[in-house]
């Protein structure tokens, strides 16, 4: 078919290829979660049923695009990890992003009932997305040790600021209390005062969720004969483990191949 004369205008749109032979992360975020969590009723500091929730939207994004190697969630973000010798989308960055964010929240929607039963959903959730890439296995594993760290953080910030609030204090002195306190601190008032010990917390809450392709024997019906076959498949599975030491990448050596 002959071009249009309007057809010039494609030459406006940028390239925004991603640098070749680099790890890509997309991290999508929710936006305005502080209220959305309000809204909702979110169990506080964690609602389990929001945690799960996300990590079905990661586990479906990962059935969806096969390249997505592991995915990283915590609080109301998700990073989605590619491997250095991706062509996706040719690596084109805003593809990329706009694909996996609209996957996820999809998603979100069309499973919230099924992990907030009566809870209903007041307004469309909305994400971001953003993508960067890493040209070392360090950076990369830096980058995901930066996020766990970040949720070990707010984690024992929240579950210690909230056992104040639910023992009596308000928001303010809880919060007044907290000022300039170190982990150590944190982990003193648990114990002391209300008996936890930070460590026996659900690892889902203090390491956050990370989804790896494991392998799972799988049942399925032959389209042949329609007889019952087993076979080991790659099923992308959420673990809640510590990330940022060595013993998790020598148990998955084949990530950073
Ligand atoms: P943003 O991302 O700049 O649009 O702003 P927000 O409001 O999404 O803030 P962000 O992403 O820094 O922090 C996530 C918020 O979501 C934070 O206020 C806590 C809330 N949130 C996430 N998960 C939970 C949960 O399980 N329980 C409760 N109560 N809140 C949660
Ligand atoms: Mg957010
Ligand atoms: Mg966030």
């Amino acid at each position: 078919m002959a071009n249009s004369k309007y057809e010039y205008v494609r030459h406006f749109e940028q390239n925004d290829t991603l640098l070749p032979n680099t790890y890509i992360v997309i991290r999508i975020d929710g936006r305005g979660f502080h209220r959305f969590s309000q809204t909702h009723h979110f169990a506080k500091p964690n609602d389990r049923r929001a945690i799960d929730l996300m990590n079905h939207c990661a586990i479906q994004v990962m059935i969806d695009l096969h390249d997505i190697i592991l995915a990283y969630g915590q609080s109301d973000e998700y990073s989605f990890v590619l491997p250095k010798a991706c062509n996706l989308y040719s690596r084109r960055a805003s593809k990329l992003s706009s694909t996996v964010v609209s996957l996820f929240a999809s998603n979100y929607v069309m499973a919230w009932s099924r992990f907030f039963g009566d809870e209903p959903l007041q307004y469309p959730p909305c994400f971001d997305s953003r993508t960067v890439c890493y040209p070392s296995d360090q950076n990369l594993r830096d980058y995901l040790s930066w996020r766990q760290a970040d949720c070990h953080i707010n984690n024992l910030y929240n579950t210690t600021f909230w056992s104040l609030v639910h023992d009596g204090k308000t928001e303010i002195e809880a919060e007044e209390k907290l000022k300039g306190t170190f982990s150590k601190d944190k982990n003193e008032i648990l114990f002391t005062d209300y008996n936890i010990n930070y460590n026996n917390i659900e690892p889902i809450y203090r390491k956050g969720s990370t989804i790896l392709r494991l392998k799972k024997m799988v049942t399925s019906i032959s389209p042949r004969n329609g007889e019952q076959v087993q076979r080991l498949k790659k099923v992308p599975t959420a673990v809640y483990e510590d990330i940022i030491g060595q013993a998790f990448w020598d148990e998955h050596s084949d990530l950073l191949a």
